[in-house]
């Protein structure tokens, strides 16, 4: 695709291709085929690959030890409008030169905030008008918009579940003005993420008043939404820990439950990260399994942490077997319900070079599309569906049946089992079913 931009950042990279898996070119595709249809769809559709802005744009590769690593050079600009516009034509140049659809931002991602928050709306404005021009030059679409509450010092002891009123209420100008963004920029999904909603001491902690505020306050940004028009859907993003002790959205089950007690289980859904699955004590795919189950599996932020350190290290996703059980469930529960895969990851400190940012996207891709290319073997081909099937056969027998109708009573169990007497050993066969996978990678 032409380039879109005013300016030309990523200069001797052009646009990223399907080559195959024989290709040895790092800079293409070797399993990531936007047109091959999978399932049904095509991988495009599958997946809607979208950039994150902060990791790709902003991230410079600061950690507790030092700071940043890398220069970015539409970075450089002194006027905040101007660096906002260098940052924009980068995103833009990156997401078309990578044949993604999509991306993602917190507000102040896309320009630095202001010393009040009216300046701060006014170049979010500003910014907006400009990203407008680009995605109708670049049919890139918003997959969805969220607002940073969580950098700023003010919110230190959290936004929403804070425990001054002034703060909530800063909390929630600013996330008006991102829906107002997200909307105007036909978004087409809006998150929450959490970031200090939870707490870092249970002693000085109203837990009941703290998540009944967000209640109330993620209804008010759903009215607000709606009211204007938003069609899109709202997600929550699970995660257990860090930058809090503990978090409120601590993962998919616990999200679901305060989507469903606070009355949001008509507008909301989940975004899971695979790396909070992880701290979460949980897999991707058992986060992927319980969201599925609710129908509230909505979207994905794709990355991958460290099994050694437990860190949230936002890492490129490159496990195809892991994936690969992800996959299984993303094509059994009929997919992603309006959102996409949102590389929230990031390159490592060390990886100082412009063209690194292709390659981890790129390798990102391409392990999902491997992965879904497995999946769907394993579905279509092999013995799996047949073992499952199998497994449960006995809910089709007669009693089986009458049972999962809700025709028997526990007095119909005991004389059942009464007649049956011990019932068969029946293995599990976990080792078979791993085989299988394992075969088709
Ligand atoms: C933090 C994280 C966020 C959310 C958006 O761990 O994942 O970037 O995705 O606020
Ligand atoms: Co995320």
């Amino acid at each position: 695709m032409a380039l879109i931009g005013e300016k030309e950042f990523f200069k001797g990279i052009g646009d990223i291709k399907f080559e195959g898996r024989e290709s040895d070119n790092p800079m293409a595709y070797k399993f990531y085929n936007p047109d091959q249809v999978v399932a049904g769809k095509t991988m495009y559709e599958h997946f809607k690959f979208a950039m994150a802005y902060w990791h790709t744009l902003c991230g410079i590769g600061g950690d507790p030890f030092g700071p940043g690593t890398k220069s970015f050079p539409w970075a450089n600009a002194t006027d905040p409008i101007q660096m906002a516009k260098d940052k924009a034509d980068a995103a833009f140049e990156f997401i078309t030169k990578m044949g993604f659809g999509y991306y993602c931002f917190h507000d102040f991602d896309l320009v630095d905030e202001a010393d009040t928050l009216a300046k701060s709306e006014k170049r979010i404005h500003i910014l907006v008008d400009y990203l407008k021009q680009k995605q109708e030059a670049s049919g890139v679409k918003l997959l969805w918009g969220t607002a940073n509450c969580f950098s700023n010092p003010r919110y230190m002891n959290g936004a929403a579940s804070n425990p001054n009123f002034d703060v909530v209420a800063h909390a929630g100008a600013q996330v008006k003005i991102a829906l107002d963004a997200t909307i105007a920029l036909n978004g087409e999904n809006y998150v929450f993420w959490g970031g200090r909603e939870g707490y870092m001491s249970l002693l000085n902690t109203n837990m009941k008043l703290e998540q009944d505020n967000i209640g109330r306050f993620m209804n008010m940004a759903k009215n607000y939404a709606r009211d204007q028009g938003f069609k899109g859907t709202f997600f929550i993003e699970p995660k257990p820990m860090e930058p809090t002790k503990h978090q409120y959205d601590f993962d998919a089950a616990t999200s679901i439950n305060f989507i469903r007690e606070y009355g949001l289980e008509n507008d909301f859904k989940l975004n899971i990260e695979v790396n909070h699955a992880t701290l979460a004590q949980h897999t991707f795919q058992h986060e992927l399994q319980v969201a599925a189950n609710a129908g509230m599996l909505g979207s994905i932020d794709a990355n991958r942490g460290d099994y050694q350190n437990g860190w949230d290290t936002d890492q490129f996703p490159n496990n195809v077997l892991e994936t690969a059980e992800a996959m299984l469930v993303l094509l059994k529960s009929g997919g992603l319900q309006g959102g996409g895969i949102n590389f929230d990851a990031k390159t490592r400190r060390n990886s100082t070079d412009l063209e690194d940012i292709f390659l981890a996207h790129i390798g990102g891709a391409d392990t999902f599309a491997r992965a879904l290319l497995v999946a769907d073997a394993v579905i279509a081909n092999s013995p799996y569906e047949g073992l499952l099937q199998k497994r449960y056969a006995s809910f089709k027998t007669e009693k089986g049946s009458d049972f999962i109708a809700g025709k028997l009573s526990l007095t119909d169990l005991y004389n059942h089992a009464k007649g049956y007497g011990e019932p068969k050993q029946i293995s599990g066969k976990q080792e078979l079913y791993e085989n299988i996978l394992n075969q088709y990678i």
